[in-house]
C-alpha cells in the first residue's frame, strides 16, 4: 500500500473520511486509521467505531468458497469454478421448473454502489425478477416512501452545514449522540455556544441525546403522529402558518388542517404521556425559530406508520415554510454507510436504478433500452420485500435465496419463525466477509467477499456526498468483490455483453449515465474525478457548469420546485394508530430496542474489537425503578423476557432513563455473542403498508425474575 490512503468509514451513514496509514510493524493489520481532515463531511473527526476498525479486519475471515448439500452436513471447501457452476445450475433449473419469481436476493446498505448496480442489472434486468431487497427495508424504507409521497422523489434535502445554521433542532426517534456521533458533536458545539439555539428530543428514553436537550419529550412508543399533529394544531391556532408558502408551494393543506383539529393539547399530552406545558414549549420553539431542522432515524422509520410519521414531520416544515433554505428542513439520518447509494442504484424490490420505479412503464423501458435487453424483460410487479421472502420460503415459492452483506439470522424480526423458514430453504447462498456469522449456519454455499480496505468503490452519505473508497490491501484468501461475483454469474448465464466490466470504475461509469436528468443525477461523477477532487455532493450533472452550481447540490429544493407533476409538495393527513402490538394483561410491558455507541449491529466487526467488547461486557435490559420494585427485582438480577413469539434472558439495569411500563434492550447480541439475548426472538414482523418496513421498535412482553441458583 502507499503510505496514506484516503477512504471512508464503513460503519454509519455519517460517512466520515478516514486515512489508512501503512504501518507494517502493526501485526496482523498492517495499517492504522485516523480521521481525514480534508473530508468535507467530517473534517478529520471520527468516533470509536471508525477509529478501531483496523483491528477487526484481519480476524475470522471467510477465505474460500464452501459447500454442503444439506444444512446438517459439514461444509467442504470448493473452488470458485465449482461455486459458480453450482449457482448457474441452480438459477437455470429454478427458472426452468418454477420461474424467476422463485429466485430472491437479500442485500445490504453495506454494499458499494457498484455492487448494487451490477446486482440490479443481473436480477431485475437480465433475469426479469424484481426480487432484490435489502436490509434498508428494515432501516430507511419509510424515509424513502415518505419523501416520495411528500416531494415526489426520494432524497434527503438538507446538508451537514445546516447543523451549524439551524436555531432549532427537532430530533425525533434518533439517538444521534450514540448513532451519528460526529454529527451530534457538530450540532452540540453550536448548541453550547449559543443559548438561542434550541434542542428538542422526542424519544421514550432519556438517551445521551435527550440528556443534553433543552426539551426532552419522553412520549410513549408509537405516539409520534399525535405529537406531530399536536404541534401542528398549536402552530395553526397561534397563526404561525406561512399561508403564502402553503398556497404557492403545496397541496393538500385543507385536509391536513381538518385532521389536526382532533389534536388539541389536552388530548395529545394525555395520549403521548407528556404534559401540555412540554407540548406547548415544543410548539413555541418551532414557532419562534427562524430555521428549524428536523432529524430522525429508526424511532420514526421502524413503525407500522413509518411513512405517515415521516410525512407528518414534513407537514410541519411545509406549514411553516421551513425547507429549501440554510439551517432548515426535514433530514433523515441514514443508517448504513451506503444505504443512500443503494437507493440511487435501485436496491429495493420496488425500485430501479436512478430513483426509478418498477411500476413506471417509461422507467422500465428506459432501462431495458440502456441495458440492451428485450422490451418487457423487466417485471412490472414489485418484487419480494424482506417479509415476502420469509413467507415465500415458508410456502416453498422461494427456491433459491442469495444473501449478501447482511446477517438476517440476527437482524430480521421474529427470529424463531425466520430460522424455521431459513431451514426450509432448498438452496441458500451466503456471501459475507466473516465466518462464522449467525447466518452462515443456514447456508448451503458460502462465498467469501472482500470488504472495506480490499475493494474500491463508491458510497454516498446522508448529505448526498459521494466518496471514493479506495482499497489499500489485497483480498484475503480467495475473496472476490461482490460486484465481481454477480458479474461473473451474469456472464456464465449468457449475458456476456451486459457484464464486460474489468473494474469498479467501469461499473460506476455505466451507472452514472442512467442517472442523467434524474433527481439523483450523478452523470458528471467518475472515480477519476472523485479521486482528483475529493468527495462531492449530488446532484452533479455532466454539464454542471452550464446549469448547476455548488449551492444547488448542497441543498435540494432551494427553488421550492418539487418533483411532483405540478411541482408542489404535498401534505399528508394522518391519524395516529398506535402500536401494532400494544401491551395487554399477559404481556404488560412495551419492549423497545436500539443501539450502543461502540457496537455495530450484529457485532461481526465490533465483536472482534477488544476495546469495544470491554466497554460492553454483556447485554442488558433497562427497566424503571418503579417496575423493578413491582417485580421485586434487585440490581444483579436476571429476567426472563417473553413475547408471544419467543424469549430472552438478560441481566437488568435499573434506571430512570426509561419510562415506567417500557423496557429497552440493545440489538447487538445475536446467538454467537451471548446465550438467549436476541432482541428479534421477541419482535414481530407487522410492517408499514407503504414502506413495508417492520415495526422493530416495539412489541409487548412479560417479565419474570429468574431465581438465583444458590448452593
Ligand atoms: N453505534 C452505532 N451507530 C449506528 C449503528 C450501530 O449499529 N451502532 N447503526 C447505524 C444504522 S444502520 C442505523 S439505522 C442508525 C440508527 O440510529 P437511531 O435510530 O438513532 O438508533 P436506535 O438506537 O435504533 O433508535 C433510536 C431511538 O428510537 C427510540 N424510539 C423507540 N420507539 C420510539 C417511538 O415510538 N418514537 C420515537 N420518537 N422514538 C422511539 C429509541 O428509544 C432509541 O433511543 O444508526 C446507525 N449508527
Ligand atoms: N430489533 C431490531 N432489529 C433491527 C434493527 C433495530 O433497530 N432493532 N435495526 C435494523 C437496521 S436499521 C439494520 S440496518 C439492520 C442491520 O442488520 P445486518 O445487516 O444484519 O447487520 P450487520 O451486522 O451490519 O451485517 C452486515 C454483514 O455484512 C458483512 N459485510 C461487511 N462488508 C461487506 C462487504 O463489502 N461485502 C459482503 N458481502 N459482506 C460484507 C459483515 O461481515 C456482516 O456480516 O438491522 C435491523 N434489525
Ligand atoms: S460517526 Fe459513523 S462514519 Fe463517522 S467514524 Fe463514527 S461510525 Fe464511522
Ligand atoms: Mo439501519
Amino acid at each position: 500500500m502507499s503510505a496514506i490512503t484516503k477512504t471512508l468509514c464503513p460503519y454509519c451513514g455519517v460517512g466520515c473520511g478516514l486515512e489508512a496509514v501503512d504501518e507494517r510493524s502493526k501485526e496482523p493489520e498492517g495499517f492504522k486509521v485516523r480521521g481525514d481532515r480534508s473530508h468535507p463531511s467530517s473534517q478529520g473527526m471520527v468516533c470509536i467505531k471508525g477509529a478501531s476498525i483496523a483491528e477487526s479486519i484481519a480476524r475470522d475471515r471467510l477465505l474460500y468458497p464452501q459447500f454442503r448439500a444439506s444444512l446438517d452436513d459439514p461444509f467442504r471447501r470448493i473452488s470458485w469454478d465449482e461455486a459458480f457452476g453450482l449457482i448457474v445450475d441452480k438459477i437455470q433449473s429454478t427458472i426452468a421448473t418454477i420461474g424467476c419469481d422463485a429466485l430472491c436476493v437479500y442485500g445490504s446498505g453495506q454494499f458499494q454502489t457498484e455492487d448494487y448496480y451490477v446486482a440490479q442489472k443481473l436480477f431485475k434486468g437480465c433475469l426479469g425478477t424484481n426480487n432484490f431487497d435489502a436490509n434498508s427495508r428494515l432501516c430507511m424504507s419509510s424515509a424513502v416512501s415518505g419523501y416520495i409521497k411528500s416531494f415526489g422523489s426520494d432524497g434527503p434535502p438538507c446538508c451537514y452545514d445546516d447543523l451549524d445554521l439551524t436555531d432549532c433542532a427537532f430530533i425525533i426517534g434518533s439517538n444521534m449522540a450514540e448513532c451519528h456521533p460526529i454529527l451530534f458533536n457538530r450540532l452540540r458545539k453550536r448548541h453550547k455556544k449559543d443559548a438561542n439555539v434550541k434542542l428538542i428530543v422526542v424519544d421514550p428514553r432519556c438517551t445521551q441525546t435527550a440528556a443534553v436537550a433543552d426539551l426532552h419529550l419522553p412520549i410513549l412508543p408509537g405516539t409520534d403522529i399525535h405529537l406531530l399533529n399536536g404541534i401542528a394544531y398549536l402552530l395553526w391556532q397561534w397563526g404561525k402558518c406561512d399561508r403564502a408558502f402553503i398556497d404557492r408551494y403545496t397541496n393538500g393543506f385543507a385536509v391536513f388542517q381538518s385532521v389536526i383539529q382532533d389534536y388539541p393539547p389536552e388530548v395529545v399530552a394525555k395520549h403521548c404521556g407528556i404534559t401540555t406545558e412540554a407540548l406547548e414549549i415544543a410548539a413555541r420553539y418551532w414557532a419562534n425559530a427562524t430555521n428549524v431542522l428536523s432529524l430522525w432515524s429508526m424511532g420514526v422509520n421502524q413503525s407500522t406508520q413509518g411513512t405517515a410519521k415521516v410525512e407528518s414531520i414534513v407537514n410541519l416544515h411545509l406549514m411553516t415554510g421551513q425547507i429549501g433554505k440554510p439551517g432548515a428542513g426535514p433530514f433523515s439520518l441514514t443508517g448504513q454507510p451506503n444505504a443512500m447509494g443503494g437507493r440511487e442504484a435501485g436496491g429495493l424490490a420496488h425500485l430501479l436504478p436512478g430513483y426509478r420505479s418498477v411500476l413506471n412503464p417509461d422507467h422500465r423501458a428506459e432501462l431495458e433500452a440502456f441495458w440492451q435487453l428485450p422490451s418487457g424483460r423487466i417485471s412490472p410487479h414489485v418484487g419480494r420485500v424482506a417479509g415476502d421472502i420469509v413467507r415465500g420460503l415458508e410456502t416453498g415459492e422461494v427456491q433459491l435465496l442469495w444473501i449478501a452483506a447482511t446477517n438476517p439470522a440476527v437482524s430480521l424480526p421474529d427470529l424463531v419463525r425466520l430460522k424455521k423458514a431459513l431451514r426450509r430453504s432448498p438452496f441458500t447462498i451466503y456471501q459475507d466477509a466473516y465466518d462464522p456469522t449467525e447466518t452462515s449456519a443456514y447456508a448451503h454455499l458460502l462465498l467469501p467477499a472482500t470488504q472495506w480496505s480490499e475493494k474500491t468503490g463508491i458510497m454516498t452519505n446522508s448529505e448526498r456526498r459521494v466518496t471514493l473508497c479506495r482499497s489499500f490491501q489485497p483480498p484475503k484468501g480467495e475473496a472476490k468483490h461482490d460486484w465481481e461475483i454477480f458479474a461473473e454469474v451474469g456472464r456464465r448465464l449468457g449475458f456476456a455483453a451486459q457484464f464486460p466490466f474489468q473494474n469498479s470504475s467501469e461499473v460506476y461509469a455505466e451507472f452514472v449515465q442512467i442517472t442523467r436528468d434524474r433527481p439523483c443525477d450523478h452523470s458528471g461523477l467518475s472515480h477519476e474525478l472523485l479521486d482528483k477532487e475529493g468527495p462531492l455532493q449530488w446532484p452533479y450533472p455532466a454539464d454542471r457548469e452550464h446549469h448547476a452550481n455548488v449551492q444547488e447540490s448542497q441543498r435540494l429544493y432551494s427553488d421550492l420546485q418539487f418533483h411532483t407533476p405540478d411541482r408542489k409538495a404535498r401534505f399528508g393527513a394522518y391519524h395516529g394508530h398506535g402500536l401494532a402490538e400494544p401491551p395487554d394483561e399477559n404481556y404488560p410491558y412495551i419492549l423497545t430496542n436500539g443501539r450502543l455507541y461502540g457496537h455495530w449491529h450484529t457485532q461481526t466487526r465490533t465483536g472482534r474489537t477488544d476495546k469495544i467488547c470491554q466497554m460492553y461486557p454483556n447485554p442488558f435490559l433497562e427497566i424503571h425503578p418503579k417496575d423493578a420494585n413491582k417485580l421485586g427485582l434487585q440490581p444483579e438480577d436476571f429476567v426472563l423476557i417473553k413475547s408471544v413469539r419467543g424469549s430472552a434472558k438478560l441481566p437488568i439495569l435499573i434506571t430512570e432513563a426509561i419510562a415506567p411500563g417500557v423496557v429497552f434492550m440493545p440489538m447487538h447480541w445475536g446467538a454467537l455473542w451471548a446465550e438467549d439475548a436476541e432482541i428479534n426472538a421477541l419482535t414481530h414482523s407487522h410492517a408499514d403498508p407503504d414502506s413495508k418496513q417492520p415495526e422493530l421498535k416495539a412489541c409487548a412482553v412479560s417479565l419474570e425474575v429468574i431465581p438465583k441458583v444458590t448452593n
